[in-house]
C-alpha cells in the first residue's frame, strides 16, 4: 500500500490509476486513439502493481479475456476506442446476459468531431442497446474516481460497465490526487460452475434476458450510495439537465453570462440505466428544461420519456429543436448561445472556443516504409492495364490518400479492405482490385477476409505492408512483433506462413525500402488470374529510431541533393512527398533538410538524374 501525491496527469492516465487503486486484476486492450494510454499506462505499473496486462489482437479478444477474469471472480477492464465496442459487440451484448462476478470495466474512448476516426457514434447509445450500464465522467478527476467505482458498481450490479469517455477528457491534464493505492488486494481466481449462466444457449438465454431486464430495472436502487448524480445553483426559470464533458461548458457559460440565479444544474454520472426519478424530480422544480449532452440525444430523449410517464406537461429543449448540434463536440460558446436562446437573454459576450490550430496534413515519416512501397505500387501501375482498384484499411498506410499519392479509392473500417476488395472482385469490376492492409490490421480483422478470398478465389491481389508495430496508434506491439506488452520476447507469427497456410499459392515478400521489388512483385501479382498476396516488409522508421537511440547508436548520416546535378524538376517533391526533401525557392532546386533526413536512401532511384546522393553507404 503507498500512499500516492497529487500528480498532473492525462484522463487516461486517471483512468488507469482508477483501475489500480481499484485492485484491478487483468488489463486487456487493442490501440486506438484517444483510449491508447489508459493501457499503456497499466503496462508502465505492472510490475510494481501486480496485475496482467495485453495488448490483444483485437477488442473482442480483450473482452472475453478481461470477462473470462470476471467470471472467475477477479477484477478486470478492457480497454479501446469507441469503434472498438462494434468489434467486442458480439461477446458484449451475451456477456450481459450472462453477467459478471468479479467487477468489469470496458473503456470505450469516444471520438466527438471525429478527430482520429472514422464515425463518433455514441456509446450510450451502444450501452442502450447492448443493455451494459454506462458511466460518463466529466473530467479527468472523475475519470480516476469513475474507474475506481465503477469496479464497485459492477459488482453490486453482476454486470460489466461501460465507462465512456471522450477526447477532452481523455486529452486534458488535470492534478489528481491519488490518495492511497493498493488498498484493494489482488484475487485469487475461481471459476464456480454454473452451466445455467456460463453456458449461454437458447435454453438458458431466455432466462438470463428476464434476469437482466430485471437487474436494470432495480439497478438505481442498488447503485444509490454511489455518488452519480450532482445538484447545483437554484433557479427556477430553467432546468439545465447535463452529462459528461458537457457539464464543464453548462458551468462556463452560465459563470460567464451571469445566470446562476436563473437556472438549476443537474449533471448526470450515469446515463443508463437512466435515472427517471431524479430526472422528473428535478423537472418538477423548474419552469422549463434544457439538456446539454454531446453527440445523440440521449438523455434529451429518455427526459421525455421520464417526463410523459411522470405526467409533467414540461417544455424540454435541446437538439430536437436544432438548439444544440448532434455532430461533434460543444463548447462553451454553443452551450451559451443555447441559454441566450431559451432564456431569451440578451447576447453577451461568452468565452470563445478555443483558437483554431493550424491543421497538419497527414503525411508518412521521412524513412517511412510505407511511401517507398507505395512509390513501388505507381511504378507497377504503369504496366498495369486497366488500372487497379485500390481498396483501403486503416494506418499509417492509409495516408496514401493524402498528396503526392492521392491512390486510395475506398476505406470503411478496420479490416474491411480485404473483405470489399472481394466484393468488387464478384462484382465483376472490369479491373485489377487490390487491397492493402497493415500488419496489426491484419491480425485484428484481416484474417476472416483473407481466408474468404482464398475459399471463395477471387480474383484480387493484397498488398500487405508490414512495419511490425501498430504504428499509427502509438508504435504498439501485435503478434507479428515479437515482443508482448511488457517488453518479454513473444511467439512472432510469420505473416507469409499465416497467409499461405489460408491457401494463398501466388506469394511474394518484398523489402519495403526496394521499390523496384516492390513493383515487380505487383505487377506479377496483378496480372495473375487468382488470390495472391505481397508482402511489403519494412519496420517503421520511427520506433527504428527509438530503438537505435535507446542502443546509443548514431544516427545514420543524411543524404544530400547535389545542386549542380539538380535540374529543379521536382520530382522528388511531386512523386515521393518527403518532407525532408524541400524546395529551394531562389536556386529553384531541391534540397534535403540534413536534421529530417534519417539517411534511408529511399528518394534516390526518384530522382532521374542521379542528383540525390551520400548517406551513411557512401
Ligand atoms: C475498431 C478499431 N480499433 C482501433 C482503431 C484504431 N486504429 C487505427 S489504425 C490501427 C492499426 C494500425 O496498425 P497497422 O495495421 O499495423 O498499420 P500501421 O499504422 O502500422 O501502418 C488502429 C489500431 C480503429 N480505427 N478501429
Amino acid at each position: 500500500m503507498s500512499e500516492k501525491k497529487t500528480r498532473l496527469m492525462l484522463g487516461n492516465e486517471a483512468i488507469a490509476w482508477g483501475a489500480i487503486a481499484a485492485g484491478v486484476d487483468v488489463a486487456a486492450g487493442y490501440p486506438g486513439t484517444p483510449s491508447s494510454e489508459v493501457l499503456q499506462t497499466l503496462i508502465e505499473l505492472a510490475n510494481e502493481y501486480g496485475h496482467y496486462v495485453e495488448w490483444s489482437a483485437n477488442e473482442k479478444v480483450a473482452v472475453e479475456c478481461a470477462a473470462a477474469a470476471a467470471w472467475s471472480g477477479l477484477r478486470s477492464i478492457a480497454v479501446m476506442k469507441h469503434l472498438g465496442l462494434n468489434v467486442a459487440a458480439d461477446a458484449l451484448t451475451t456477456l450481459a446476459y450472462t453477467g459478471v462476478r468479479g467487477g468489469m470495466v470496458i473503456l470505450s474512448a469516444g471520438d466527438a468531431q471525429c478527430h482520429t476516426s472514422s464515425n463518433e457514434q455514441d456509446a450510450r447509445v451502444f450501452a442502450q442497446f447492448a443493455k451494459i450500464p454506462v458511466l460518463d465522467p466529466a473530467d479527468p478527476e472523475e475519470g480516476f474516481s469513475y474507474a475506481k467505482i465503477a469496479f464497485d458498481i459492477s459488482e453490486a450490479l453482476e454486470l460489466p460497465i461501460i465507462l465512456n469517455s471522450t477526447p477532452r477528457l481523455s486529452h486534458t491534464s488535470l492534478a489528481i490526487d491519488l490518495g492511497t493505492i493498493g488498498e484493494v488486494p489482488h484475487r485469487k481466481a475461481d471459476f464456480i460452475e454454473d452451466k445455467s449462466r456460463w453456458i449461454c444457449v437458447a435454453a438458458s438465454a431466455l432466462k438470463r434476458h428476464r434476469w437482466l431486464n430485471a437487474r436494470l430495472a432495480e439497478a438505481l436502487d442498488r447503485l444509490s450510495a454511489f455518488p452519480l448524480i450532482k445538484r447545483l445553483y437554484h433557479g427556477k426559470r430553467l432546468g439545465i439537465v447535463t452529462n459528461g464533458v458537457a457539464y464543464n461548458y453548462v458551468l462556463e457559460a452560465v459563470e460567464a453570462l451571469g445566470i446562476r440565479k436563473d437556472v438549476s444544474v443537474l449533471k448526470l454520472g450515469m446515463s443508463y440505466p437512466f435515472p427517471t426519478d431524479a430526472v422528473t424530480s428535478f423537472a418538477s422544480e423548474v419552469d422549463e428544461i434544457l439538456v446539454i449532452e454531446e453527440l445523440e440525444p440521449f438523455v434529451e430523449d429518455q427526459t421525455r420519456v421520464a417526463l410523459q410517464k411522470a405526467a409533467l406537461s414540461i417544455k424540454v429543449h435541446g437538439k430536437n429543436e436544432g438548439l444544440v448540434p448532434i455532430e461533434g463536440e460543444l463548447n462553451p460558446s454553443i452551450v451559451s448561445a443555447a441559454l441566450i436562446q431559451v432564456l431569451g437573454i440578451e447576447r453577451r459576450d461568452v468565452a470563445t472556443p478555443p483558437f483554431e490550430l493550424p491543421r497538419r496534413p497527414p503525411i508518412f515519416c521521412p524513412g517511412c516504409p510505407h511511401r517507398s512501397t507505395y512509390y513501388g505500387l505507381r511504378e507497377a501501375m504503369k504496366q498495369v492495364s486497366p488500372q487497379p482498384l485500390i481498396v483501403g484499411d486503416i494506418g499509417c498506410y492509409t495516408m496514401v490518400s493524402s498528396y503526392p499519392f492521392e491512390m486510395l479509392d475506398t476505406l470503411l473500417c478496420m479490416g474491411a479492405g480485404a473483405g470489399m476488395a472481394h466484393g468488387f472482385s464478384k462484382a465483376r469490376l472490369d479491373r485489377p482490385i487490390l487491397a492493402v492492409i497493415g500488419d496489426s490490421t491484419l491480425f485484428h480483422s484481416g484474417l476472416p477476409p483473407l481466408a474468404n478470398i482464398a475459399y471463395n478465389n477471387s480474383n484480387v491481389t493484397v498488398l500487405i505492408l508490414d512495419n511490425r508495430y501498430t504504428a499509427m496508434t502509438g508504435f504498439q506491439p501485435n503478434p507479428g512483433t515479437g515482443i508482448r506488452a511488457t517488453g518479454e520476447p513473444a511467439t512472432r507469427l510469420s505473416i507469409e506462413k499465416v497467409v499461405r497456410s489460408l491457401g494463398f499459392g501466388h506469394v511474394n515478400v518484398v523489402p519495403a525500402h526496394d521499390s523496384k521489388a516492390v513493383s515487380e512483385a505487383l505487377v506479377s501479382a496483378l496480372t495473375f488470374q487468382g488470390p495472391s498476396i505481397v508482402i511489403s516488409k519494412g519496420p517503421c522508421a520511427l520506433q527504428e529510431q527509438r530503438l537505435a537511440a535507446k542502443r546509443g547508436e548514431e544516427r545514420r548520416a543524411p543524404f544530400l541533393v547535389d545542386p549542380d546535378a539538380c535540374i529543379g524538376c521536382r520530382a522528388c517533391l511531386t512523386t515521393f512527398g518527403c518532407s525532408a526533401i524541400q524546395w529551394e525557392m531562389e536556386a529553384e532546386k531541391a534540397i534535403i533538410d540534413p536534421q529530417k533526413c534519417v539517411g534511408c536512401g529511399d528518394c534516390v532511384v526518384v530522382c532521374q538524374v542521379g542528383a540525390i546522393k551520400g548517406g551513411s553507404d557512401a
